[in-house]
């Protein structure tokens, strides 16, 4: 039987990686496999998401004080569940989850990960058939192995991340992971239940014409983020026109396009949240690396995301993130202003 092998599944791409390492024990190889497991499992429920009465919220309010969906938790258990029987994660902590949980057995304290995710980002958009996704970052742990892990280990700045990655919800189902080496993109193949290898190296164009920004909040932005938006709108046509605004509400979507086709992704502080709405451990670092492998930026009008020293698990950051070119010219406006 003729096999096509240039077509690698997610598992086959991660062992071949690892082939390159002869010290590697694997266990980030056996952590992708047991998320992108789980996301096959959601993927299964938010295709029939209209079809089921998972739809809508579960009456329940998030640590965040959010409406929950019924598919949120649906995720959240489905990640927490294959992480703890796995073998290469000592613990997690989850945006729909208040505290971390540690899997405190005998093979979870020897295991070298710690794993934080958004398990289903964008969730407002579930009941309108728009793209969702899931957002992970991972980390070394910095607790000896051996011992149940700390909430330690899940304050380490972003820089630290081995991997991260999201899973997007969309037309089809693609899982994106980035290490220090390259970012991937892997899409669900669904007559044989695989993600394969098809977006290989991905690499954020430098220069990018799509700014995504939620409009409805413009006149609580700073000055630097409204004249920059102002410039997005007002490009000469010497420049190639205005930029187009492209917004989806689902930061999984938003983001990706913009890594793809070159963009620039802004959640800013506003005079209702001036910290942002988005959160730093499981939302905006699993990005910014992703980025940053990929040549593009991320920080938050003054710092690097990668830099921020966390203080909680659940704490909001404004986020600016895409291509480089168009990153250093809001940075211009912002100082400027
Ligand atoms: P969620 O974690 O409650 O789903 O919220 C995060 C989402 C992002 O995906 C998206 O970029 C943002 O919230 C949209 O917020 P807004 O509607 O305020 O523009
Ligand atoms: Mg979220």
């Amino acid at each position: 039987m003729l096999v096509n092998r240039k077509v690698l599944t997610l598992d086959e791409f991660t062992i071949q990686q690892l082939r390159s390492f002869p010290h590697a024990t694997g266990e980030l190889s056996n952590l992708l496999r047991d998320i992108g497991l789980a996301a096959k499992r959601v993927n299964v429920e938010v295709n029939k998401a209209g079809l089921v009465d998972i739809l809508g919220d579960a009456g329940a309010v998030n640590v965040q004080g959010e409406d929950v969906k019924k598919l949120d938790i649906f995720a959240n258990s489905q990640l927490v569940g294959v992480l703890s029987h796995g073998i290469s994660c000592a613990g997690i902590g989850s945006e729909e989850l208040k505290e971390i949980v540690v899997f405190d057995d005998e093979v979870s304290n020897q295991s070298k990960y710690i794993c934080l995710f958004d398990p289903l980002d964008g969730s407002g958009n579930i009941d309108v058939n728009v793209s969702i996704g899931t957002i992970f970052g991972v980390y070394r742990r910095v607790s000896p192995k051996g011992q149940p892990c700390t909430k330690k280990d899940f304050l380490q700045p972003g820089i630290n991340q081995v991997a991260a990655g999201y899973i997007i919800y969309g037309s089809s189902t693609m899982m994106v992971y980035a290490t220090r080496r390259g970012v991937n993109g892997f899409t669900l193949d669904p007559s044989i239940g695989e993600f394969t290898l098809s977006h290989v190296n991905i690499k954020c164009p430098a220069e990018g014409r799509i700014y995504s920004v939620n409009h409805g909040n413009f006149f609580q932005y700073s000055d630097g983020v409204k004249k920059y938006i102002d410039a997005c709108q007002k490009k000469t046509k010497a420049s190639g026109g205005p930029y187009t605004q492209r917004y989806i509400g689902s930061m999984v979507a938003d983001v990706h396009r913009n890594l793809i086709k070159g963009g620039i992704f802004m959640y800013p502080a506003t005079l209702e949240r001036p910290n942002g709405k988005l959160r730093l451990l499981y939302e905006c670092n699993p990005f910014a690396f992703i980025a940053e492998v990929a040549g593009g930026k991320a920080t938050d009008g003054n710092r690097r995301i990668l830099d921020i020293e966390p203080t909680e698990l659940h704490q909001r950051t404004p986020f600016f993130i895409g291509s480089s070119s168009m990153m250093d010219d809001l940075q211009l406006y912002i100082n400027e202003n």
